[in-house]
C-alpha cells in the first residue's frame, strides 16, 4: 500500500500519515495549503472577517482548530447524506482514502460538538476543500464558518413552553435596520417541511432567531464596508461610499440533507444576488445521534471568502493565497480599509481542443458540477458516471484539476468554449479556453506556453483523448 507525504495534518506537532488506496485524489498542490490556515493568521482578510463575524455571537464558543481530515462518516454520515449524493463522489471531494477525506464543509464538525456539549452555542472556522472549477469566485480551498445554537428542552421553566423561552431570546437580540425580503412561509409541506418532532410554533421561533443573527451579521458587515471605503485613499472610492444604495437582502428556500425547513442568504450587491450562506433548522436525528436528543436550533454555514471579497472588494479569491506583501500589508485588523488592486498584469489565453476517446460515451462527460452539499441526489451525478466507464471517462473537475497541478495560480479561468460532435462518427470535441494570467507578474510567452504543453500532454496520458 503506497502512503501519502507526511503532512502536519492537525493542530501542531502531531505529523499523521495515512494510507492511500485506489480512492485517493489528493494532489500535493492541495496538502500545500493544509498548512497555512488563512484563518489564524493574524490580519489576513479571511481571519479579520471570523473575528468580525464571531463579535456579532456573543457568549458562543469559537473553535478555530479542527483538523481538516475527517472521516467519511463526520462529512457525510452524520448529516443524513444519502449514499447516492453527488457530494460524495470523487470527482467533487478530496478523498486521503476510501474512509477518510478532506472535509468539504464545516458542517463535518457539528455532530461532534454537539455530543461534546460544552455550550449552547458555538462556531466553527475552517478551511475547506472542493474539486471545483477554476474562476475568480472559487478555488479548490476556501473557508467557512458553521454556527449553530441549540436550546435543551429539558432546561426549559415549567410554566413556559420552548417556543416562548425562544422567542424570549429572540426579542434580545439587536433589531437590525434593513431591507429584507422573505415571501415564503417558514415550512411549506413539500418544499420546506416542518421535522416530525417539532410543532409549528417552535420552527417559527428558532428560524426568528436563525434569521435574526445572521441579518445582524450582514448589517454589521456592510456598515464595516462602508467605513472600509470611507477610509480609502482613492477619491472616487470614498465618494461612491457617500452615494451607495440601501443595503439589500433576501431569504431564499434551500435544500440540506442535515436540516429541515433550509433558507439560502442572498444580499444584492453590484446588480446581483450573491449567495453567501446557508442554513435551517438542524434535524433532529442528527442531534439524536450525537447524543443530544432533547435540544432543537438551528445552524448556518457561511462562506468566509465571499464575505470578505464584498468587505474589502478584493476581486479574485486567488489573492487570499498571495504571499505578496502589496497585498499582505494591506489589512490591519484595527483599521479596515478598501483593497488598493495592484496593477493587472496581462492575460494570456490559449485554447486546448481534442476528440474524447471513442469508447466514452456522450453522456460520460459531466461539464457541469452539483453543487457539493446541497443538491438532492441525481442520477446523472458523478459517482454513476464512475461506475459506468471508470477508465474512460471524465469530469470537468478532473480538467481543473490537470490544470491547477500544471499551473497553479497563474491560470485566472477555465472555460468550455466549443462542443461538437461529429456527426458520422458521433464522436465529441471539446475545447477549453484557458486564460493564463498571475497576480504578480507578467507572464512570459514562454512560460504559457511551457504550462499549456504540459496540460496538452497530461491531457493525453490521463484520459487518452486525441488532441485537435
Ligand atoms: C454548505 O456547505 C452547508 N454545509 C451549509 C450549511 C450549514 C447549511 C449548516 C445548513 C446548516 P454550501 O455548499 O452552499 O453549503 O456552502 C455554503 C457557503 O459556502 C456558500 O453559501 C458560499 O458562501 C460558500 N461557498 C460554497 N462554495 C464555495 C466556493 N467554491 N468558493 C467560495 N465559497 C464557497
Ligand atoms: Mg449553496
Amino acid at each position: 500500500m503506497r502512503q501519502l507525504h507526511r503532512c502536519q495534518f492537525s493542530g501542531g506537532t502531531i505529523a499523521q500519515t495515512y494510507s492511500s488506496d485506489s480512492w485517493t485524489n489528493v494532489p500535493s498542490t492541495i496538502l500545500e495549503n493544509v498548512s497555512r490556515k488563512l484563518h489564524q493568521q493574524d490580519n489576513h482578510p479571511i481571519s479579520i472577517t471570523r473575528k468580525l463575524i464571531e463579535s456579532r455571537f456573543p457568549g458562543y464558543q469559537h473553535h478555530n482548530e479542527f483538523s481538516p481530515v475527517v472521516t467519511v462518516g463526520q462529512n457525510f454520515d452524520s448529516l443524513g447524506f444519502p449514499l447516492d449524493h453527488p457530494g460524495r463522489s470523487r470527482t467533487d471531494t478530496y478523498y486521503v482514502n476510501k474512509d477518510t477525506v478532506l472535509r468539504t464543509h464545516t458542517s463535518a464538525h457539528q455532530a461532534d460538538v454537539f455530543r461534546a456539549n460544552t455550550s449552547d452555542g458555538f462556531t466553527i472556522s475552517a478551511d475547506v476543500y472542493r474539486r471545483d472549477a477554476i474562476d475568480r469566485s472559487h478555488y479548490p480551498v476556501f473557508h467557512q464558518m458553521e454556527g449553530a445554537m441549540t436550546w435543551d428542552r429539558k432546561a426549559v421553566p415549567e410554566e413556559k413552553t420552548l417556543a416562548q423561552q425562544i422567542w424570549e431570546d429572540v426579542e434580545k437580540l439587536p433589531k437590525p435596520d434593513i431591507v429584507v425580503e422573505d415571501p415564503n412561509p417558514t415550512t411549506h409541506p413539500e418544499r420546506n417541511p416542518l421535522q416530525k418532532p417539532h410543532t409549528q410554533e417552535e420552527a417559527e421561533a428558532v428560524a426568528a432567531h436563525l434569521k435574526r443573527s445572521l441579518e445582524n451579521v450582514v448589517v454589521e458587515i456592510f456598515s464595516k464596508a462602508k467605513e472600509a471605503a470611507a477610509a480609502s485613499t482613492i477619491d472616487e472610492v470614498r465618494n461612491q461610499a457617500q452615494s451607495q444604495e440601501p443595503l439589500k437582502v433576501r431569504w431564499i428556500e434551500a435544500y440540506f440533507p442535515f436540516t429541515s425547513p433550509s433558507w439560502e442568504l442572498e444580499i444584492f450587491w453590484q446588480g446581483d444576488w450573491l449567495e453567501v450562506l446557508g442554513c435551517g433548522v438542524i434535524s433532529q436525528p442528527l442531534l439524536d445521534n450525537a447524543d443530544a436528543p432533547s435540544r432543537v436550533g438551528w445552524a448556518f454555514g457561511i462562506g468566509l471568502e465571499r464575505i470578505a471579497m464584498l468587505l474589502y472588494e478584493i476581486p479574485d479569491i486567488r489573492l487570499f493565497w498571495s504571499k505578496d506583501s502589496r497585498f499582505l500589508s494591506q489589512f490591519d485588523e484595527k483599521k479596515i480599509r478598501r483593497f488598493v488592486p495592484f496593477s493587472k498584469y496581462p492575460a494570456a489565453p490559449r485554447d486546448v481542443a481534442f476528440w474524447l476517446p471513442k469508447a466514452a460515451a456522450q453522456n460520460d462527460v459531466v461539464t457541469s458540477t452539483a453543487s457539493n452539499t446541497s443538491s438532492s441526489p441525481s442520477p446523472a451525478g458523478g459517482l454513476a458516471l464512475e461506475a459506468a466507464a471508470p477508465a474512460l471517462a471524465f469530469h470537468e473537475n478532473d480538467i481543473m484539476e490537470i490544470v491547477r497541478s500544471a499551473a497553479g495560480d497563474s491560470v485566472e479561468d477555465v472555460t468550455l468554449v466549443d462542443e461538437f460532435t461529429h456527426p458520422k462518427t458521433g464522436r465529441r470535441s471539446l475545447c477549453y479556453r484557458i486564460n493564463y494570467r498571475s497576480l504578480e507578474s507578467t507572464l512570459t510567452k514562454e512560460q504559457a506556453n511551457d504550462m499549456h504543453e504540459k496540460i496538452r500532454q497530461e491531457l493525453v496520458s490521463k484520459f487518452g483523448v486525441e488532441l485537435r
